[in-house]
């Protein structure tokens, strides 16, 4: 995995109560991919709501930018302990996504599945009520596919990891499964906060 360019701007200087113990702050936007940026196509590009393995809404390009949009400031806070304050983020609230479909959540964990070999699970309740957003822009500019464009996911309560780059869609699961990172032993919930970076029980 790639590791943050050797900064000099990194720093614990950080406004009171918002930098979670043992992070530092960076002003750079370090990219952390497991694997290769896909090429993804805004033609074919879907973003889908699965029950398992039944899909329960999908949405193409077009269809997704004509949903209702959110802007918001948050912090994010990476799991390799680098944290940026005050990112813009636009995109669309997944409870936004859900409400527009008419969905209730029908189980109460999912995983965020991407293009390209990727998961991250999160219980619904992490991406409900405002907390998550599927975005499309960064500080203003759309996401460059570094990032995770056209679209990713961002959770910015949870360690970054959480936040799914190049998502595709969203499967409620009947348990709790463990995605990419988590499989290899990072924490299952990833509260940057409580300082969940691995799951020492499982
Ligand atoms: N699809 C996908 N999403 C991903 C990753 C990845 O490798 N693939 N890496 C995660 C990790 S560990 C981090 S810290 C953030 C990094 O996002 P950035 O590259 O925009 O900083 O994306 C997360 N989402
Ligand atoms: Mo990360």
């Amino acid at each position: 995995m790639d590791q943050p360019r050797k900064p000099s701007t990194l720093t614990t200087d950080a406004p009171e109560g918002r930098l979670p113990p043992r992070q530092v702050l960076t002003r750079r936007f370090p990219v952390l991919s497991a694997g290769a940026v896909p090429a993804i196509d805004l033609e074919t590009w879907s973003f889908t709501v699965w029950n398992g393995p039944r899909p329960l809404a999908r949405w193409d390009w077009a269809g997704f930018n004509a949903l209702p949009r959110t802007r918001w400031t948050k912090d994010i806070h990476c799991v390799t302990r680098w944290s940026k304050l005050d990112v813009a983020w636009e995109g669309v609230l997944v409870g936004d996504l859900m409400e527009a479909a008419g969905l209730a959540a029908p189980t109460p964990f999912t995983l965020a599945l991407c293009f390209g070999d990727y998961s991250t699970n999160l219980p619904y309740a992490d991406l409900a009520d405002g907390r998550a957003m599927v975005a499309t822009h960064a500080e203003g500019e759309p996401l460059t596919p570094e990032h995770g464009g056209p679209a990713r996911l961002v959770v910015p309560h949870l360690y970054f990891w959480k936040s799914a780059k190049w998502v595709r869609g969203l499967r409620f699961t009947r348990r709790d499964e463990a995605g990419f990172w988590e499989l290899r032993g990072y924490h299952m919930r990833g509260d940057p906060w409580k300082n969940e970076r691995y799951d020492v029980g499982k």
